[in-house]
């Protein structure tokens, strides 16, 4: 601890001795050991004695320099090369529910490419009456909507089937934003081109190498699907998919397609690279699941996790974390202390909304006791979150992709925190 917050906590005492904190009694028994002045109080300090920056110092604003460790990060072994590649989501050091682009995880089949507006153009062909090409400026035109809806890549957790392995929620849960699009429906477009009557499916491509081309049934692109251009207020960063992107709300981050650069109307799915040889689900005898697009109910606590211990003494603990279903919204959290044994239902940050990302928080008094915390998410469909045995039972251990399974921090008496299985 250092001085700063040893000094602090007499502030902290009287603030909670005020809220009549469960656990107060405990943190202020510690605090009265350092009892005195508090100079953070009582001195005029540097950042009051003179002027700070002025407006001109910052026409883009990058987080202060304190936050340095907020930042995506990748696993090594998972990153052979960094073209073909995915970095995580640091949500064990977020709050709320809304990613910023800036440490949004990133997945490239074939690098982020460097797309400039004037170059832009979407094709829409295959089965329409009127095949169409629209320039950026012409997509601006359109009607738009504003929408938040999580991301999540199939893989997310799929290092977890064979046993725990990577230690810390970034790393276990981390392929996952939630933002905030402002985007055209996809149906307004297929509408203005006119779908005709054969035509059941679209394939949608990228303009990078990859193409990262998938189908998506005709009935989905009608539904929620978004042509967005905005994230969280402002241009796509290059990364996430500059100018345009496709936003495919619920379903596997692989379809959510970036740089959008084509439109296929067809009779029949293309049964492309992306859709048979990957984001399949091998069970337990050899055969494969397809199609599996939807992202089933999931939540993860983000801290206390392996990568943000509890660092302060025993009382009052915020235990939060992130739930999720791609089939609706989530209705509540349970969380558990004891490996699944008891169950406590969560509080929700805000209340849960059509496939987008839901804060919890359990309002914890801690007395240095071991845990292994657990949460279960419930949605609007009526499905519970299911535990790792479970899972396994019926999708085996060959799976990559779609686990959802509910996961396990060994919280011990030291406050740290690793990733366990319990049985
Ligand atoms: N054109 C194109 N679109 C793409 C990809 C890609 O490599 N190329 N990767 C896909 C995958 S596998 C995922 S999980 C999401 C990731 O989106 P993000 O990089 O914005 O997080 O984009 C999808 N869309
Ligand atoms: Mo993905």
């Amino acid at each position: 601890m250092s001085e700063n917050s040893k000094t602090l906590a007499p502030s902290r005492r009287q603030f909670l001795t005020g809220a009549a904190a469960a656990g107060a009694g405990a943190v202020a028994a510690t605090a009265a050991k350092a009892a005195g002045p508090d100079p953070l109080i009582t001195e005029l300090q540097d950042w009051a004695s003179g002027t700070g920056d002025g407006v001109d110092a910052t026409p883009y604003g990058m987080p202060i320099e304190f936050e340095q460790d907020v930042v995506r990060r990748n696993v090594e072994w998972l990153t052979a090369d960094t073209i073909s590649s995915i970095n995580f989501t640091p949500i064990h050091a977020l709050d709320g529910t809304i990613t910023p682009q800036g440490c949004a995880f990133e997945r490239h089949h074939s690098g982020a490419i460097e797309l400039r507006k004037e170059d832009y153009r979407l094709m829409i062909n295959g089965l329409v009456d009127q095949p169409l090409v629209f320039t950026y400026e012409d997509l601006e035109r359109f009607p738009r909507e504003n929408r938040v809806y999580f991301c999540e890549c199939a893989a997310n957790t799929g290092m977890e089937w064979a046993g725990s392995q990577l230690n810390g929620a970034q790393f276990t849960h981390g392929m996952i934003h939630n933002m905030e699009y402002s985007g055209i429906p996809l149906r307004t477009l297929l509408e203005e081109a006119g779908v005709q009557t054969a035509g059941k499916w679209v394939y949608v491509e990228g303009a990078d190498a990859s193409s990262n081309g998938r189908s998506i049934p005709l009935d989905k692109a009608m539904d929620d699907v978004l042509v967005a251009f905005k994230a969280n207020g402002e241009a796509l960063r290059k990364e996430h998919g500059y100018p345009v992107r496709l936003v495919v709300p619920g379903w596997e981050g692989n379809m959510w397609i970036k740089w959008l650069r084509r439109i296929e109307v067809t009779e029949m799915a293309i049964e492309s690279r992306e859709e048979t040889s990957k984001y399949t689900d091998t069970l337990e005898d050899g055969t494969s699941r397809k199609w599996t697009w939807v992202m089933d109910a999931k939540s993860v606590v983000t801290s206390p996790s392996p990568q943000a211990p509890i660092k302060h003494g025993h009382g009052p603990l915020v235990i939060t974390g992130l739930a999720w279903s791609g089939r609706g919204s989530i209705t509540g959290v349970d969380v558990s202390v004891d490996g699944g044994k008891t169950w406590t239902e969560a509080r929700l940050g805000a209340p849960g909304t059509d496939k987008a990302l839901t804060r919890f928080y359990l309002d914890y008094n801690w007395q240095g006791e071991e845990m292994l915390l657990q949460a279960r998410a419930k949605d609007s469909s009526g499905y519970v979150q299911p535990s790792k045995q479970d899972l396994r039972a019926v999708r085996g251990e060959n799976s990559i992709y779609h686990n959802n399974c509910i996961q396990t921090w060994w919280v011990k008496a030291n406050g740290e925190a690793e990733n366990v299985e319990v049985s």
